[in-house]
């Protein structure tokens, strides 16, 4: 296969690895760990990998096992810039582990392993992938692995393999189904141990443990780049507002971070939204303002970051599609059987007064979109939602009423984006690339050292690599009980905009400055070669969570 100039000098590369993981290691136990909440039901139902202590590697003399070690791999779930490096650097680890082991990777998702679809992945497959984006090694999916039936079929495939151990590539979901499965192998004594590893550009996988998960900062970085472009376009024709809808689920950290980076007039963040009960027209309001205030100053152009969750995020539509899920995880065969033109009559007549009067509200594409197909883990696909549409019309029509009223008499063209695909595959920045490498080395030797239940976790982050501390976090230490699907079930907790949080008060202080005047930032793109502080700055977010300082 061609490869362009720059793939060659990338696949040349070699991720920078903690200093621990250097040689040998040895394990450190920390003290037994409690779940994030629901403590009694989260351990009645993992009674086996409960309370686990949180585990820190340290220094050893190095000396190959006497046994090989299998492993098996899967990629689950949405893509994100680094999956390539964690497969390469779990392959090195077990290899110095031993040189006999050996890794297999399952296809297309946790699909390919109930379906026994896999292939051995060798070392010259392995190198045509170091330092790449992209999840294509082996495929991902969103198959939801839940079930006993799952299990045992996986088990078949993992025991003619002989493989030790399974390591679990996704996001919270797919960490959570890690947790199920390693309870699930240790309960019937199957002697596969299941390893989790922090993915999801969204940046919703994180805690007081899991600085963040990778691909946040590649994704965020493309995104950047092109607001960054957008802003400098919109500045020279001065003649749109743009309407830039961003990827992130529910979280709006992937917002966040770009309006840090780029400094847009308006970046709407969910979680404020629904803290202060804001309602849709309140929303429209706010970036109608924006519209009018810098018209008042001859500036009829603009930025506008949307996250793609914003509509989750509405009390009212929040509570409309609580009882949605539950409504069609109910009758879900009676509601697919009514023809699809009588389908907006037949959920109107079985929502709750209040409910049906916000579903009536919205513009039928988007009350369509929410009655949709949910994706396997139950989520509503609010990256097919044309936020950014919806509320640049909104504004428009608050606009004609200004200038109606003679509050407003500025010029209102439009433009709509919506950046998510574009930056899940990116080739891996330095950071993602040394991150994910080192999760992948980080998961070796949490098999090596006999370890289930956990997650491969590296701190320290904001520092260099060669600085982070290495270890594995219990998967239950995360988890709490939440509604999904109509049933309450453990659930890793999705980290959520904190607004008390220091990425957060940054953007405040800055953001009326921004909305009024032009401050723009232009981030440029990604860059893989040059000065440190060019090449291998983390995200803005990291860095302010971590309140530490830029190496
Ligand atoms: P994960 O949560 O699996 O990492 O996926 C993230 C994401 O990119 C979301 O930002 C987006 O809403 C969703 O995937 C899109 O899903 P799909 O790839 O199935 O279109």
């Amino acid at each position: 296969m061609k490869k362009s100039a720059l793939q060659q000098a990338r696949a040349a590369y070699k991720p920078q690895l903690p200093i621990v993981l250097t040689g040998g290691v040895k394990v450190v136990e920390g003290q037994p760990t409690q779940s994030a909440d629901n403590q009694e039901e989260i351990k009645s139902l993992f009674p086996n990998t409960y309370g686990l202590p949180e585990l820190r590697f340290e220094k050893a003399p190095a000396e190959e096992a006497a046994q090989p070690i299998n492993v098996g791999v899967i990629l689950s779930g949405g893509q994100a810039p680094g999956g390539h490096n964690v497969i390469s650097g779990l392959f090195d680890g077990i290899k110095k582990v031993n040189r006999k082991s050996r890794l297999y990777g399952f296809l297309m998702g946790p699909g390919g392993l109930v379906d026994h679809d896999y292939k051995e992945l060798t070392s010259d497959i392995i190198d045509e992938y170091r330092n790449t984006g992209g999840f294509d090694i082996i495929g991902s999916g969103r198959t939801k692995l839940e079930t006993k039936e799952q299990f045992d079929k996986g088990l078949e495939i993992l025991r003619k393999l002989e493989i030790n151990a399974l390591v679990i590539i996704g996001g919270d979901d797919s960490n959570t189904n890690a947790a199920v499965l390693a309870e699930y192998y240790k309960e019937i004594g199957a002697g596969v141990q299941v390893i989790g590893v922090p993915k999801t550009i969204d940046g919703d996988l994180k805690n007081d443990v899991i600085e963040t998960s990778f691909g946040f900062d590649t994704a965020t970085k493309v995104y950047s780049e092109v607001i960054g472009n957008i802003q400098r376009d919109c500045n020279s024709s001065k003649k749109y507002w743009h309407f830039i809808k961003l990827m992130g689920r529910s979280a709006s950290h992937i917002a966040l971070e770009c309006a840090l980076q780029c400094q847009p007039n308006v970046c709407v963040i969910s979680e404020e939204v629904e803290s202060k009960n804001l309602t849709l027209d309140q929303v429209v309001e706010d970036i109608a303002d924006a519209v009018v205030a810098r018209a008042a100053d001859g500036n009829n152009y603009g930025v506008v970051l949307i996250p793609e969750g914003l509509i989750e995020f509405i009390p009212a539509v929040k509570a409309l599609i609580a009882e949605l899920n539950d409504l069609l995880a109910a009758k879900a065969d009676e509601f697919a059987a009514v023809d699809t033109d009588c389908q907006r009559e037949w959920v109107i007549s079985h929502l709750c007064e209040a409910n049906a009067k916000t579903y009536e509200s919205l513009p039928a594409g988007v009350a369509r979109q929410l009655t949709l197909d949910r994706d396997p883990h139950g989520n509503v696909q609010v990256s097919l939602i044309e936020t950014e549409k919806l509320l640049s019309e909104m504004v428009g029509k608050r606009l004609e009423q200004l200038a109606t009223e003679g509050k407003y008499s500025g010029k209102y063209a439009t433009m709509h984006h919506f950046f998510g695909y574009e930056g899940r595959c990116a080739d891996p920045s330095n950071f993602d690339a040394n991150y994910c490498y080192a999760l992948g080395y980080t998961a070796a030797c949490l098999i090596a050292a006999g370890k289930t239940g956990y997650m491969s976790s590296l701190r320290n982050l904001t520092f260099a690599p060669v600085n982070w501390i290495a270890g594995g976090i219990p998967i239950t230490m995360m988890m709490n009980m939440e509604r999904r699907h109509g049933e309450m079930k453990p659930v890793i907790r999705k980290a959520l905009v904190e607004l008390d949080g220091a990425p957060f008060i940054k953007f405040t202080k800055y953001r009326d400055e921004w909305k009024r005047q032009t401050c723009y930032t232009y981030p440029g793109p990604i860059q893989y070669f040059g000065p440190t502080e060019v090449c291998d700055q983390p995200s803005l977010t990291l860095i302010y969570e971590q309140k530490r300082r830029k190496y």
